[in-house]
């Protein structure tokens, strides 16, 4: 139900998250009201009653599409009791109600909202993900522990990356990573996003064999123990890649299929239109017709059992959470909801990404997903922005951040899984103009990285560095080209600008750890400025206040930042900043990103 006037002026759905949204911390319960308006002049305010009638005004906070967001947060005092509440708009045309009944000129007709904070679930954010940033690792292509397990015909560590990419190996392993967890403890992160590591038919190992075991060229059950156990030790979160919408045709139940015809007893684990089956000019359903990907028929029960099992028995043995693969193509109903049910049963601080590319906060009410990856941040709006091209300016960006943090709950705002590239994109240096594969990267866009990444550890969310990018690795995505998932160059000056990058992000991560205004979900503007393609905006929580200010612009810009008053410290340039009477001047040498702490 999404009640909204005939006019089509005021949007609100009681049943959305983002809209109302109950918040449990410190010992209280707060409702974050959301209420959507397209008119100008109109003034909102919530209505609410647990006992006698309060009323409260609402906060513009910012534009969601073409609609202008008002939010009011109220403290639930007994959280027995319902709250009642309606909406009230001042306006030229006098005082209207908004409730159930839309809009109206009396609360009566109007109707009220209710609510039952009691009996509603909160919807908790996974603390240990506060100030961490996670990694992202294409196991194949990261490091080479055990050239034991290579499989034949590997190609050498730094050899060229062949357009068939899914057969071509690197040999890279989880032993590798294991060597190299204290690289990653330097660097700072926190989290490890593992690419798929089960049994599997190519190296990119979404065509899943056995859900079961490790893959054999990536190690056994006994290294991926060592992995957690290590990783762990160093602070380390892992999470998984969960590939449940179809299977590799070496999958057993597909196997037997192949060999049984209709006479297999796993005939309704797919979706064959036919028998015997043809892999050739495939008989059944598969992902993006991909015959090597066929299509589970999760609506089978037998199936839903078997992969909530895979579900139960990585949690059980130690990871930290999962990412959940194409989870938008299994829409059978219930499905997710069960599966974090069975996560949460076991780890409650299991941490559950879904790789959703777009805007869709249903998968975000706190019932599926604890975040999904966040490519509209940043493929459809940081990356556009600093690289200056195709009219994406400074309002653009403002719009974007706005959208991120106004479409979703807090909760999901603050955990989203903020990445910039992965493995399914072009290198976020190569996106940036930095070059493709194979040259010396662009030294302005080695300058826009940085800028980007500073901006990107200002924003809500859990940023994301895919594997390599801390060392300036280019690599371009193409239809049937990788370059994006070369193996990680390790020799020192393999990449001139690269000791560069991993200092800054380095700096970056522990900023993030230190500060924790950083995190918190609230963005508030304080400059936008399209001439100098500059953007400033405060973030605060934990009891400070920072400042981020940006500029694409590869020149020197300044902006005063009136109502600024007192002394400053640019965190990422380590200097000491005074604010004068007009506020506080900030100049840049762009492209930059500044991130400012009050001091006094
Ligand atoms: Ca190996």
């Amino acid at each position: 139900m999404e009640p909204q006037d005939a006019s089509g002026s005021v949007l609100f759905d009681p049943s959305r998250r983002a809209d109302v949204n109950l918040v449990e911390g410190d010992g209280q319960i707060r409702l974050v009201f959301r209420l959507r308006l397209r008119q100008p002049g109109v003034t909102p305010r919530v209505e609410w009653r647990q006992a006698g009638w309060t009323t409260l005004s609402m906060e513009d906070v910012g534009l969601l599409g073409e609609w202008a967001v008002f939010q009011a947060v109220i403290h639930v005092q007994d959280p027995a009791r319902p709250v009642v509440y309606r909406f009230c708009l001042s306006g030229p045309e006098g005082e209207r109600f908004f409730g159930p009944a839309g809009l109206a000129p009396e609360p009566e007709a109007a109707g009220s909202f209710q609510l039952h904070p009691g009996t509603q679930a909160s919807f908790p954010v996974v603390a240990w993900t506060r100030g961490r940033v996670f990694y992202q690792v294409f196991p194949d292509r990261f490091a080479n522990g055990d050239p034991s397990n290579d499989p034949p015909g590997t190609t050498p560590w730094g050899g060229a990356v062949r357009p068939d990419t899914g057969s071509q190996y690197f040999g890279g392993d989880l032993a590798g990573l294991i060597d190299r967890l204290d690289y990653l403890q330097d660097l700072g992160v926190g989290g490890l996003y593992l690419n798929p590591i089960f049994s599997a038919g190519s190296s990119h190992g979404y065509d899943t064999v056995d859900y079961l075991r490790i893959d054999p060229r990536l190690g056994d059950l006994d290294t991926f123990r060592t992995l957690l156990d290590e990783a762990h030790r160093r602070e380390m979160r892992v999470i998984l890649d969960a590939v449940f919408n179809h299977t590799g045709t070496g999958f057993w139940a597909f196997q037997d299929v192949a060999e049984r015809g209709a006479a297999s007893r796993y005939k309704d684990w797919y979706h064959f239109h036919g028998f015997p089956v043809n892999v050739e000019v495939p008989n059944y359903e598969a992902w993006w017709n991909v015959p090597s990907l066929p299509k589970l028929r999760v609506s089978n029960p037998d199936v839903r059992a078997y992969l909530m099992g895979v579900a139960r028995y990585w949690t059980r043995l130690g990871i930290d959470g999962w990412r959940l693969d194409v989870p938008n193509e299994i829409r059978e109903p219930g499905f997710w909801e069960e599966f974090r049910l069975v996560v949460k049963g076991i780890n409650p601080e299991a941490y559950i990404v879904g790789e959703i590319w777009h805007v869709e906060p249903e998968w975000l009410e706190g019932t599926c997903f604890d975040a999904v990856m966040n490519y509209p941040l940043g493929r459809d709006a940081l990356v556009p922005f600093f690289r200056g091209k195709g009219g994406f300016g400074a309002r653009e960006l403002d719009r974007a951040v706005q959208r991120a943090v106004l479409a979703y709950p807090e909760q999901a705002v603050t955990m989203n899984f903020n990445v910039v590239g992965s493995h399914d994109t072009a290198r976020v240096l190569t996106a940036l103009g930095g070059g493709n594969l194979g040259v010396e990267p662009d030294p302005g866009a080695v300058r826009r990285l940085k800028a980007l990444m500073s901006f990107l550890f200002a924003l809500p969310g859990v940023p994301v560095i895919y594997y390599g990018d801390e060392r300036g690795m280019l690599g371009e995505k193409g239809e049937d080209w990788d370059a994006q998932r070369a193996p990680m160059p390790w020799d020192e000056g393999a990449v001139r600008a690269g000791a560069e990058i991993f200092d800054h992000l380095r700096k970056l991560v522990r900023l993030r750890r230190q500060h924790p205004a950083l995190v918190g979900p609230v963005v508030t503007r304080l400059a936008l400025d399209d001439a100098q393609g500059l953007y400033a905006c405060a973030r605060g929580g934990g009891g400070e206040e920072v400042v981020a200010v940006t500029t694409r612009e590869a020149r020197r810009v300044h902006v005063v930042l009136a109502g600024l008053t007192g002394r400053f410290r640019d965190l990422v340039r380590d200097e000491s900043l005074h604010a004068g009477g007009q506020g506080l001047n900030v100049e840049l040498d762009g492209p930059e990103t500044r991130l400012i702490v009050k001091e006094s």
